[in-house]
């Protein structure tokens, strides 16, 4: 009898234990131990602040400011509370390091605890993610818990580029409100580059007058066809600038918020939109027209500030002496990517330096440029970081790395004991694709899903313990040739952003990604519940055939562990009523798959993922390459060219491809087959260095060692049509029977004259080969 009472109540208690929600906090905390029962937030709760200060009074604000938007509640502040409480103690607390707090909630009291005030944000921050992200009917309950927590990185950063399209103070301020919920606490602020000029400089009014101006396109500069406008193509109106006073408020607005803003100002290159301004400050005085303010990269020569010209180095210190009085950050980003050093080459004043200076060539120049615009900021007490090409040419004294180019420059700078911060575009660059770029909104490329960032490793292996002491933290950059809405900023970021906080904030212990993909799905909902615009990526399904001996297989995947795939073969959006996917299956004709997913027996909105197989005599045959494709572009692996799959003008996705070197490729149908066509797909994309083949050459043969021409068959597309096309090359013959088949298509070599590639290896794309 009474074993059996002991038994319910410990069932009860389980009940009760199971009906609380689990705390689902991003980033995950370093120490989190939930226990029963629940701080129950009403009118009643009073709040204390042991200490006053403005710093404390700010986050005490924050916090009821958001208690009020989630609740009505307006929670009275006081330096001495009874009953049900809220305490806010700033005391030096062991074991927590500048940026950690305590957390303790019980039924009567919630208790923070940090030595500085970032902690304490840090602890309403985690708060706030227990509560209701809007305001709802639902009754507010903070579950009992003890949290011990503080960062492992202390640069967190997610860079903004406001250039190529410029988003107003308020917008800048919602970016930042996210960065904070996540303990993200480095603003870097993108604020010059080609395609405009967007901070207020009092000395050089031109800069906001005519550079922060534009004539509108955008989209994907090396693609044509994919530009796209928002405003009037006559006159340069498209663009913006910040004031000093939105600036000032904005910096405060950040610190508020433990949020550091790191501005940077790009030079020598992508600065074509300030010498729009100030053609005397580059290497080409003569005066460039309105218009190239909005030139992306650059069409003809890059205007670099010309290194020669100590009136260039005038400007950028009056230009970076404003910016420092309007931004306290010990940071200041030069840029110093991507210089296309020509003009430096063609000018006299450059050359001059460079003799002068006895430098080796213009990449000591770049060098020279760098080390000089670092020691002027050192004697104002600031600290210069630029991207990895500052290593170029010698690093300039007490340099910070931002290394985007992979991590090669960053680990280089580490080893010869520099500061770095890691930013590779694979997997930081979050305006590359999160998803079935089919499926996504337009992206700059590339492919970066969730599962990718959250993996990501700040600490390179090659690094020594000391060396690693170098390693910041780690950013994700947000350029926005492609994004010209606040919507799709949000988009890029999501859920991504909070996916690089736990990355940077968490234990690499407790890094799980099943785990976290189970704490995402209630910020999935508080997103959905403000209107924030985010990826679903996630969910996506991955269609990919698999060959498996001569038959072809379909595998459904997806980066998402935690629900069921459904799916159709007869073009209907599969439900929860469709076939569950549970292992691959094999496709025996032409049909089209469509597959999504399902998470607590809910389809996840959106549209499927959907692939269209059409299957040959070919498909699923052994193939062979006389030179093998390139690494960089794997497709679905060997078997693409016989998947049943067709390449679109997607270049990244279904093709193989071949750097200046042919395409030989050997079928062997298994046995004796009559047809009477061979097919093969090609890709050409001017933008892309990618060319449709001279011509390709079709043979079959019995034995696979005497091989027949069946016919060339030559390309009649010109090499200057500059739309991405694909092209189908195909032998016709009377049908006869044979066994093997050799593809061989002609590589164009070279990239054409008045390519901007002239001269250096073409690319041939080639998918798929078919035999009917
Ligand atoms: C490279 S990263 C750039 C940017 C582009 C970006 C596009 C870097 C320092 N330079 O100018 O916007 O790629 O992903």
């Amino acid at each position: 009898m009474k074993q059996g009472f002991m038994i319910s109540v410990c069932v009860w208690i389980a009940c009760v234990l199971n009906a609380q929600p689990r705390v689902h906090i991003i980033p995950q905390p370093a120490d989190l131990q939930q226990r029963e029962g629940a701080f129950l937030l009403d009118q009643s709760v009073q709040v204390k602040a042991s200490v006053a200060g403005k710093e404390i009074a700010d986050v005490v604000r924050y916090f009821t400011a958001a208690v009020k938007q989630v609740s009505g509640y307006a929670l009275p502040v006081k330096t001495t509370a009874t009953g049900k409480r809220i305490r806010f103690n700033i005391t030096a607390t062991e074991g927590i390091g500048a940026e950690g707090y305590r957390l303790s909630v019980t039924p009567s009291q919630v208790d923070i605890r940090a030595s500085k005030p970032a902690g304490l944000f840090y602890a309403v921050q985690s708060l706030l993610q227990t509560l209701p992200a809007i305001r709802t009917n639902q009754v507010l309950q903070i579950p009992c818990m003890e949290i011990t927590d503080e960062p492992r990185f202390k640069w967190r950063g997610m860079m903004l580029d406001v250039s190529r399209h410029f988003f107003s103070p308020e917008l800048v301020k919602e970016f930042i409100d996210l960065l904070a919920a996540y303990k993200m606490n480095t603003f870097h602020w993108h604020l010059v580059d080609g395609a405009g000029w967007r901070i207020e400089i009092k000395k050089y009014p031109k800069l906001t007058g005519l550079a922060a101006w534009r004539v509108d396109d955008w989209g994907k500069p090396w693609d044509w066809s994919q530009i796209r406008f928002n405003a009037d193509r006559s006159k340069a109106t498209y663009g913006g600038f910040y004031t000093q006073e939105q600036i000032k408020e904005i910096v405060a607005y950040a610190a508020a918020r433990q949020v550091t803003i790191v501005p940077e100002i790009e030079m020598p290159g992508h600065s074509e939109a300030a010498m729009a301004a100030y053609p005397e400050y580059s290497c080409l005085p003569q005066k460039r027209s309105f218009k190239d303010t909005g030139d992306f990269y650059g069409k003809d020569v890059h205007p670099n500030y010309c290194a020669g010209n100590d009136a260039a180095f005038g400007f950028l210190q009056d230009v970076l002496t404003e910016v420092m009085a309007l931004f306290p950050s010990t940071y200041i980003h030069v840029g110093g990517d991507e210089v296309d050093k020509s003009s430096w080459k063609h000018c006299e004043l450059c050359q001059r330096r460079i003799k002068k200076e006895g430098l080796k060539n213009e990449d000591e120049l770049q060098s020279y440029f760098i080390h000089r615009i670092e020691k002027f900021l050192i004697a104002h007490k600031r600290k210069l970081i630029g991207w990895d090409e500052i290593l170029e040419g010698g690093l300039a004294p007490q340099a910070t790395v931002m290394s985007w180019r992979g991590e090669s420059g960053g680990i280089k700078a580490a080893q010869m004991d520099h500061d770095v911060v890691m930013s590779p575009t694979g997997p930081l660059y979050f305006d590359y694709y999160q998803g079935d770029p089919e499926t996504e909104p337009l992206a700059f490329g590339g492919f970066n899903t969730l599962k990718r960032v959250y993996h990501y490793e700040p600490i390179p292996a090659e690094l020594d313990k000391d060396q690693a002491k170098h390693v910041l933290g780690a950013q994700a950059n947000l350029w926005t040739e492609q994004i010209s809405s606040y919507e799709h900023v949000e988009y890029m970021i999501l859920p991504r952003m909070p996916a690089l906080a736990e990355v940077l904030w968490s234990t690499k212990d407790a890094r799980n990604w099943k785990d976290f993909n189970q704490r995402l799905q209630p910020h999935l909902v508080g997103f959905e519940q403000k209107g924030l615009h985010y990826s679903k990526g996630n969910f996506k399904v991955d269609i990919k055939p698999q060959v498996v001996d001569g038959k072809l297989l379909v595998s459904l995947e997806t980066e998402n562990e935690d629900g069921t795939i459904f799916y159709t073969t007869d073009g209907t959006d599969p439900g929860t009523g469709s076939l569950r996917y549970e292992k691959p299956f094999e496709i025996k004709g032409a049909l089209t798959v469509k597959a999504a997913l399902a998470i607590h027996n809910s389809m996840v909105r959106g549209r499927p993922a959907q692939q269209s197989f059409t299957l040959n005599k070919a498909t699923g045959r052994p193939l062979q390459y006389a030179t093998p494709y390139s690494k960089y572009y794997p497709a679905n692996g060997p078997s693409t060219l016989v998947d049943g799959i067709r390449g679109t003008t997607d270049a990244g996705k279904q093709w193989h491809a071949f750097n200046g070197s042919d395409m030989v490729a050997t079928i062997d149908l298994g046995q004796r087959t009559t047809a009477g066509s061979i097919t093969l797909g090609c890709l050409q994309s001017y933008g892309q260095w990618i060319f449709f083949p001279q011509w390709v050459k079709f043979e079959v043969s019995e034995d696979g060692k005497q091989f027949t021409e069946m016919a060339t068959v030559k390309n009649t597309v010109p090499v200057a049509d500059k739309a991405p096309q694909t092209k189908d090359f195909t032998a016709r013959f009377e049908p006869r029977s044979f066994r093997y088949v050799r593809v061989t298509a002609k590589n164009l070599g070279q990239c054409p004259k008045g390519h901007p590639g002239e001269g250096q290896a073409a690319w041939l794309f080639c998918d798929e080969i078919m035999v009917e």
